[in-house]
């Protein structure tokens, strides 16, 4: 076959993949835009990295970066394949308690592969900045930025490699969709030898509801029988019976949707969201580092929900304004392209004529329940998804228990049990022109249509041809290639991970810290002093959540005074603080001791995984 996926491979070699892992990486900037204009984009895969390509990459970032990224196995996925995980931060300076961290979580559902090669992006942003970008250098030198790069590889060599190719979001466990005792027996298959299993239009006028859309033929619409529109066709993906059981690829091998799977409002009822809570190996590894490191402060996970680009809603009232302040930022270092509403609602249609199910495609505009509870005000929440972009290409519908709703996704999991801030990109939210050309003009499928025609040259789109079907007779296939819709072409990687690498330093810029001030021993006389310190926060976030204090997965902020050598009369050695708010948050102590004449000084201590350690050296004033 000479599919689009030998060039993932081809691809991959020819980048040699130390340094610049992606082909776009590779092109200087004027060239770049010239070549945009000049020539179509090839669209996804060409110049992804399947899992081999990625860990070669990965590791070329730790070999070219050593003492400051390090590549170490999370876990095993379901196939045997290592989960990376990355850790920037400049391990020399790493001392015994742990640094305050950020968590990037990417591509947990197969096909957004785009959120690997912004991950690794990132992580080479963040490599070439140290030593160049004081603000970048001084974090990485007392804090951490943990990578997730790909927590679904199998999945996503799947959908890169997989044959036929086909749309492909979960993880590869086997389920029985249909109960026939078998697991995934019949999937999409390849009726017409193109290499692709795409979408095949029916004629039939039983089970038709949609007819070709006149203005736009590549596209079906609803009929309208009140308009005097007879339907025609009814669409479903690429297939044959393969088990004989007169349905078509109603057992696809699918598996777990890696993003489904989280404790948050999983659904037991949806196959796509696994046996339980956390059964996927890939999560369960990722849940219990998590668990392992109190010290991270945020979680950003790149997928199919968006929290970043519109208000928050549904999260604890003492946590909003910092959740908002980080959409704000957000939005003015990664300006979101306005999405159409209309595009939302259209889709939703076009999911109602579906003829059959098939496995999970949530749309892109999941509400988390607590949104929903907030009546429709367009939201983020924890890992909701307001002001969220076109839904994801999908011949098929989705499950209607999961679609609309963020209901097991991780970023939701993140802030309501985890307790920290979980943040939620798409990363490419709808079809762009490239920097230079004209800009697209439609919305919806049309946009994407438009897209097709002039920015990748009509190769994302196959127009529908007429092929036998072994059953059905002449059906028409064609459709959007897998991936492309939801991956941009590689040469806009890289303007995508710039902008999201200027918000990650704004947010490395606002991490919880702690401060010790006014610390002073006064001398009341005959060994008796009195302590007296302010401790603060002077970072911008708090050094724990409201939602971490209610689940009591924060830590406190502990606060010690090292008697050593004296008597504590009043105050405790010990104090804990659930949380210190930000910009300046802060606690006064005091304490009464009695110290003998050698106690030259007291050492106080504040304390807290996500805003670091400070000691104080408090000297006791003698001699007179
Ligand atoms: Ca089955
Ligand atoms: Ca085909
Ligand atoms: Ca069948
Ligand atoms: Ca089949």
């Amino acid at each position: 076959m000479k599919g689009p996926f030998s060039a993932v491979v081809a691809l991959a070699v020819a980048s040699g993949l130390v340094g610049a892992s992606w082909v776009g990486a590779q092109v200087p900037e004027g060239e770049k835009e010239k070549a945009a204009k000049a020539e179509p984009l090839a669209p996804f895969p060409g110049g992804y990295l399947d899992h081999d390509g990625l860990s070669s990459a990965l590791d070329g970032a730790a070999k070219a970066h050593p003492g400051l990224v390090r590549v170490v196995p999370l876990g095993r996925s379901r196939q045997g394949r290592d989960v990376w995980m990355v850790e920037v931060g400049h391990e020399a300076i790493k001392g015994p308690a742990p640094r305050p961290a950020i968590l990037i979580v990417a591509n947990a559902e197969a096909d957004h592969v785009v959120g690997s090669h912004v991950a690794l992006g990132l992580v080479e942003r963040l490599a070439e900045a140290d030593g160049k970008d004081p603000a970048v250098t001084r974090f990485l030198e007392g804090r951490t930025v943990y990578v997730v790069p790909r927590l679904n590889p199998d999945g996503a060599e799947r959908l890169l490699k997989g044959k036929p190719a086909t749309e492909f979001r979960a993880n590869l466990a086997p389920i029985d969709r249909d109960r026939d005792g078998k697991a995934n027996e019949d999937g999409p298959d390849d009726i017409d030898g193109d290499g692709l299993a795409l979408a095949m239009r029916v004629k039939d006028p039983a089970k038709a509801t949609l007819i070709a859309d006149p203005k736009e033929p590549r596209l079906l619409r609803k009929a309208d029988p009140a308009a005097g529109e007879a339907p025609v066709y009814y669409e479903q993906t690429e297939g044959v019976d393969d088990d004989g059981d007169g349905l078509i690829n109603e057992d696809p091998a699918g598996g777990v949707n890696l993003n489904r799977n989280w404790p948050q409002d999983w659904s037991e009822f949806q196959p796509e969201a696994g046996t339980s809570p956390a059964s996927e190996p890939e999560v369960n590894a990722l849940i219990r580092f998590a668990f392992a490191h109190p010290e991270v402060v945020a979680v950003w996970s790149f997928g199919l929900n968006d929290n970043l680009r519109a208000a928050p809603a549904g999260t604890n009232a003492a946590d909003t304004p910092y959740l908002a302040e980080l959409t704000r930022l957000f939005n003015a270092s990664a300006p979101p392209s306005a999405a159409p509403k209309a595009d939302a609602a259209k889709d939703k249609e076009k999911e109602k004529d579906e003829p059959k199910p098939e496995p999970a495609k949530e749309a892109d505009a999941p509400k988390s329940k607590a949104q929903a509870k907030t009546k429709g005000q367009g939201g983020r929440g924890p890992g909701g998804g307001g002001g969220s972009p076109p839904p994801a290409p999908s011949p098929t519908p989705p499950s209607p228990g999961l679609e609309g709703t963020t209901d097991g996704a991780l970023g939701e999991w993140a802030y309501q049990q985890y307790g920290v801030v979980g943040l939620a990109s798409r990363l490419w939210p709808r079809p762009e022109a490239p920097a230079g050309s004209p800009p697209l003009a439609s919305d919806g499928d049309a946009r994407w249509l438009e897209w097709n025609d002039k920015v990748v040259g009509g190769s994302a789109f196959v127009a529908f041809r007429e092929a036998d079907h072994p059953t059905l007779g002449k059906v028409l296939v064609g459709g959007w290639k897998p991936g492309v819709r939801l991956n941009p072409p590689a040469p806009a990687i890289g303007p995508i991970t710039d902008r999201h690498f200027a918000f990650l330093k704004d947010l490395l810029g606002r991490m919880p810290a702690l401060a010790i001030r006014d610390a002073k021993a006064e001398a009341k006389g005959g060994g008796l002093f009195e302590i007296k310190a302010i401790v603060e926060n002077p970072g911008y976030l708090p050094t724990a959540l409201a939602q971490g204090v209610l689940t009591r997965k924060a830590p406190p902020v502990l606060v010690k005074l090292d008697a050593a050598g004296a008597k504590l009369l009043s105050g405790r050695a010990l104090n804990r603080v659930d949380t210190l708010t930000g910009s300046g948050g802060h606690r006064e102590y005091r304490w009464l001791v009695l110290a003998p004449e050698a106690t030259k000084a007291l050492t106080l201590e504040a304390s807290s995984p996500k805003a670091g350690t400070v000691r104080a050296e408090i000297p006791l004033p003698r001699g007179n």
